[in-house]
C-alpha cells in the first residue's frame, strides 16, 4: 500500500505529541452516547498512552444508550467513568478526542485542560487546533485509523507478550458497527479488520454482535407496529414514551419498519424525557431527510431546525414545551400524536385526510 509510509509517520507524530504528557493525567473524553467506534478507539488510545508512560482515563458524559454497547463495555471490562460535573475533570491536565473533533457540548471543560490529540473520521465543522490532528474521510471508522497506528507504531497489538485481546475485539466491533456490518467498509477498513481479527476473542465478538435489546425497547417496537400507518410507500409510527436510556428504540423501530418491502420512507417518533424524539429513514434518493424534517417541523425561536444535520442525519428533537405540563400520559400522547401527524401532513398531505 502506497500510503503506509505516510501513516507510519502519523503514528510517530501521535507518539511525539503524547510523549511529553507524563506530568499530569490525560482524559479521553467521549462525546454523545458512546458507540463501539468511540469505545474501541478510546481503548486503543489509552493503550498507546500506557506504553508511553502517560496516565490516561476514559470518560463520558452521556449514558451508554444501546444495550449492545453496554454489553461491549461489560464483556470486555472497558474501564470507563461517567462524569456529570466539571469538577470531576479538574484532576486532568490533558485531553484527547477520539471519533469526534469537538468536545462534548453538555459539559463545561476546565480552562486548564489542554487538547493534545484529535483522531476522527467525520467532517469537522471547523478544524480543531491541537498538537496532533488526524482526520480522514477515506475510512469508515476511527478504529481503522487506530489499527494503522498499531501496525506502524512502536508497539503492535499482541507484541511483546501483551494481551491486547480486549482492545482488538473492541476495535473490530467498532469497525463492524460503523460500517454497517462492513456494507460501507472501504478497502482500508477491510485491511484493518483483517489485521485485528486473529487478535480478537471470537466468542465474545459473537456475543456482543448478537445485539440483545432491552425489554423496554422491544415493547416500544411492538407499540410502533400497532400504531403503524402506511400511505403508499411512506410509513409513520409512534412508540409512546420511552426512557432516555432506551431512546435508541426509536431508530431501532425505524430500521425495522424500513425492512417492510412495500415502503421506502419511514418516520418513527416518541416521547423521551421532555421532548418529542424521532427518526426518519428513507431509501429514496429524492427524499432529503433534513429538508423533510425542516418542512414538517420548522425551526426553534433561534432559527435552528429541529432536525437534520449534525451527527444523526435522520433524527429530530422537538421540546414538549407547555405540553410537558399535561399530567395525564394518555392525553399527552394523544396530543403529541396529533401534533406530529399534523406537521408531517405538510410533507405527506394524504396523512391529513387519513387521520380525519
Ligand atoms: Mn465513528
Amino acid at each position: 500500500m502506497g500510503t503506509n509510509g505516510n501513516n507510519g509517520h502519523k503514528a510517530q507524530l501521535l507518539e511525539q505529541a503524547l510523549k511529553p504528557a507524563t506530568d499530569k493525567p490525560l482524559v479521553i473524553l467521549l462525546g454523545g452516547h458512546p458507540d463501539p467506534d468511540a469505545i474501541g478507539s478510546a481503548l486503543a488510545h489509552k493503550r498507546i498512552c500506557e506504553r508511553l508512560g502517560v496516565h490516561a482515563s476514559i470518560a463520558h458524559v452521556l449514558p451508554i444508550s444501546r444495550s449492545e454497547n453496554r454489553a461491549l463495555v461489560k464483556l470486555l471490562n472497558v474501564p470507563m467513568t461517567r462524569i456529570k460535573k466539571t469538577e470531576e475533570l479538574e484532576q486532568f491536565g490533558y485531553l484527547s478526542l477520539v471519533d469526534a473533533s469537538a468536545t462534548e457540548a453538555s459539559i463545561q471543560l476546565p480552562d486548564h485542560l489542554e487538547l493534545l490529540t484529535v483522531v476522527d473520521h467525520h467532517r469537522p465543522a471547523s478544524i480543531p487546533k491541537a498538537p496532533f490532528v488526524d482526520i480522514r474521510h477515506d475510512v469508515g471508522a476511527t478504529c481503522t485509523i487506530y489499527t494503522e497506528y498499531a501496525e506502524h507504531g512502536l508497539s503492535p497489538l499482541g507484541a511483546e507478550g501483551n494481551d491486547d485481546t480486549a482492545v482488538a475485539t473492541a476495535m473490530f466491533f467498532g469497525i463492524q458497527t460503523d460500517t454497517d456490518d462492513f456494507a460501507f467498509a472501504t478497502p482500508i477498513d477491510f485491511r484493518a479488520a483483517a489485521y485485528l481479527k486473529p487478535l480478537c476473542d471470537a466468542e465474545k465478538l459473537s456475543r456482543i454482535g448478537r445485539r440483545s435489546i432491552t425489554a423496554e425497547a422491544m415493547e416500544a417496537v411492538g407499540v410502533a407496529l400497532r400504531d403503524l400507518e402506511v400511505i403508499r410507500d411512506f410509513a409513520i409510527a409512534g412508540v409512546g414514551r420511552v426512557s432516555g436510556l432506551n431512546r435508541d428504540a426509536i431508530p431501532m423501530a425505524a430500521d425495522f419498519i424500513m425492512r417492510r418491502e412495500d415502503i421506502d420512507t419511514v418516520l418513527v417518533y416518541g416521547i423521551v424525557d421532555d421532548r418529542i424524539d424521532g427518526s426518519l429513514r428513507t431509501s429514496r434518493a429524492s427524499v432529503d431527510p433534513a429538508s423533510f424534517m425542516q418542512n414538517a417541523f420548522g425551526a426553534d425561536a433561534e432559527g435552528r431546525p429541529y432536525g437534520g444535520g449534525r451527527a444523526d442525519m435522520g433524527g429530530f428533537q422537538v421540546p414538549l414545551g407547555l405540553l410537558g405540563e399535561v399530567d395525564d400520559e394518555e392525553n399527552l400522547w394523544r396530543l403529541v400524536r396529533e401534533l406530529v401527524h399534523k406537521r408531517v401532513a405538510r410533507v405527506v398531505p394524504e396523512l391529513a385526510k387519513k387521520s380525519d
